[in-house]
């Protein structure tokens, strides 16, 4: 195609938004059967748009899910991609085709704002230099990013290649392995910390908060925890201003409602269960923030906007928030089992609600569908022909997406310290013995000394193992997770 006829077909597609929340359970959402909590915006993007009861984070924690969706290849499959420090190098290789650089030659301008946390640079990186590669070198016209996590150092935001706001007479430091010359700690100076840590999360402090890591520097540039939610906002904002002429692709995930949960002013106290709650309704009004962003340029109809979760939730992970004690009787993981860091659905069966007026019928979708297919569905959509091997994981459910099938995929892998597979009616966790539950955050990891087998349609609970009952099945499902974990299995 030529580049005006690319250009002329790009102009007639609906734009692209994925906000995609930290650590919110499939239950933590009005439309999802929360009344603790009140998501009047998410609740109204489910109700004009379509509801996923069966969708899925490909991992229970942040960087392999985020992982797995920007390439389309299992994070499971490649060594380092688990959890990253806020030092780590680019773990996605920029030689390989990514969703956005996808979106940006099916002529789309590609923006990401909010958390990263797939790590930078080429390791040893310089945060006070050019910092590449980057989200620019794997597709990204533009930038606003948290580098790893709120709870990790360095705590400052990174506008494409730069430290915003940073004196040079300051230069930031960030060290994973020791402290950095005197600052104080959280372990050393609890007095100073307004946000205490109910384990780890006793290093640098930044905001009255002590953190994973130890940075010293960079003190004009360090980030207000209160604030983050309307900077991400105002980044999603300009860029949806710059961009509204061309159709756009902008991935904008918020750092609500990780740890440490700091909403702003505002919403201290909108709910009964303290700061938890208070995030889930900062998470709520950025949603509608965003909305009115649109609005304004008059792109609701034309834009489809996502939203989903990087994985299932977790009440203590590592702050004394008060979020178990007021807890009340709120369901983050609603009628399933297990949460952030667990095998069992609550790990990666997520909220999904896609919305686009002008194409999609509002409903209700039980198909099976996982992040890591937005890459291929995407491509397809977009009319970019992709090899075998490129998105390798990654099935075109987009008919699914748009309400147009009522089936997604055939089967599908979760991941967390072990792998499961779904297919049909059935489950299979593989043996991984360990303990049960984790000490610190009260999860249940899913593990068990033989492998688990569930049939969801009776049991979403996952209270049953049938595992002893129905040897055939676990003998088919594990040769099929056994298949898929030597190389991707098309479907
Ligand atoms: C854990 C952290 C937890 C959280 C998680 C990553 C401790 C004790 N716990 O190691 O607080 O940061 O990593 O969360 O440090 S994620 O959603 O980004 O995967
Ligand atoms: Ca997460």
């Amino acid at each position: 195609m030529s580049s005006a006829g690319a250009l002329a077909a790009a102009q007639s597609r609906p734009n692209v938004v994925l906000i995609y929340a930290d650590d919110i359970g499939y239950g933590d959402l009005g439309c999802y059967g929360a009344t603790a909590v009140k998501t009047p915006n998410l609740d109204r993007l489910a109700r004009q748009g379509l509801r996923f009861t069966d969708a899925h984070s490909s991992s229970a924690t942040c960087t392999p899910s985020r992982y797995s969706m920007l390439t389309g290849e299992y994070a499971w499959r490649k060594k380092g991609t688990g959890v990253l420090p806020g030092d780590a190098r680019l773990i996605i290789d920029p030689a390989n085709l990514s969703w956005p650089g996808m979106m940006k030659q099916a002529g789309y301008r590609t923006g990401v704002v909010g958390k990263w946390h797939l790590g930078l640079g080429n390791g040893n990186l310089n945060w006070n230099e050019d910092i590449k590669p980057g989200p620019l070198e794997i597709g990204f016209d533009s930038a606003f990013l948290m580098p790893a996590t709120g709870d990790r150092v360095p705590c400052v935001y990174v506008k494409d290649r730069n430290v915003v706001g940073l004196d040079p007479k300051d230069p930031i430091r960030v060290d994973y392995t020791k402290p950095i010359g005197d600052e104080p700690t959280g372990k050393k100076n609890p007095e100073l910390l307004k946000v205490h840590p109910s384990h780890g999360h006793d290093m640098a402090i930044v905001n009255g908060v002590s953190r994973i890591g130890y940075m010293t520097g960079g003190k004009s540039a360090l980030w207000i925890d209160e604030d983050m939610a309307q900077r991400f906002v105002d980044a999603a904002g300009e860029f949806i201003e710059e961009s509204r002429k061309a159709p756009f692709f902008l991935y904008f995930a918020t750092h609500d409602i990780h740890v440490p949960r700091v909403p702003n002013r505002r919403f201290a106290g909108k709910t009964t269960m303290g700061p938890r709650g208070d995030a889930i309704a900062e998470l709520d009004w950025t949603v509608g923030e965003v909305m009115k962003h649109l609005k304004r340029h008059g792109l609701v109809n034309n834009t489809i906007v996502m939203f989903s979760s990087d994985n299932g939730p977790v009440v203590d992970d590592g702050y004394k928030d008060d979020a178990v004690a007021r807890l009340g009787s709120h369901r983050p993981a609603g009628k399933l089992r297990g949460g952030k860091y667990s095998n069992f659905e609550g790990g990666t069966r997520v909220p999904l609600i896609v919305n686009w007026p002008a194409g999609i019928k509002p409903g209700v979708s039980d198909a099976l569908v996982g992040q890591q297919d937005f890459f291929r569905s995407f491509a397809s959509f977009a009319g970019q022909k992709l090899a075998p091997d490129q998105a390798a994981d990654s099935v075109d459910v987009m008919s699914a997406i748009l309400g147009k099938s009522k089936v997604g995929r055939d089967w599908i892998v979760e991941h967390s310290r072990a792998l499961s597979i779904r297919k049909g009616e059935y489950k299979l966790i593989e043996a991984n013995p360990g303990v049960r539950i984790a000490a610190n955050t009260n999860q249940e990891i899913g593990s068990g000394d033989q492998a688990q087998l569930y049939k969801l349609s009776d049991d979403l609970g996952e209270t049953k193992d049938l595992s002893a009952s129905m040897p055939d099945k676990v003998a088919e499902l594990s040769a099929l997770l056994a298949k898929v974990k030597q190389g991707p299995v098309p479907q």
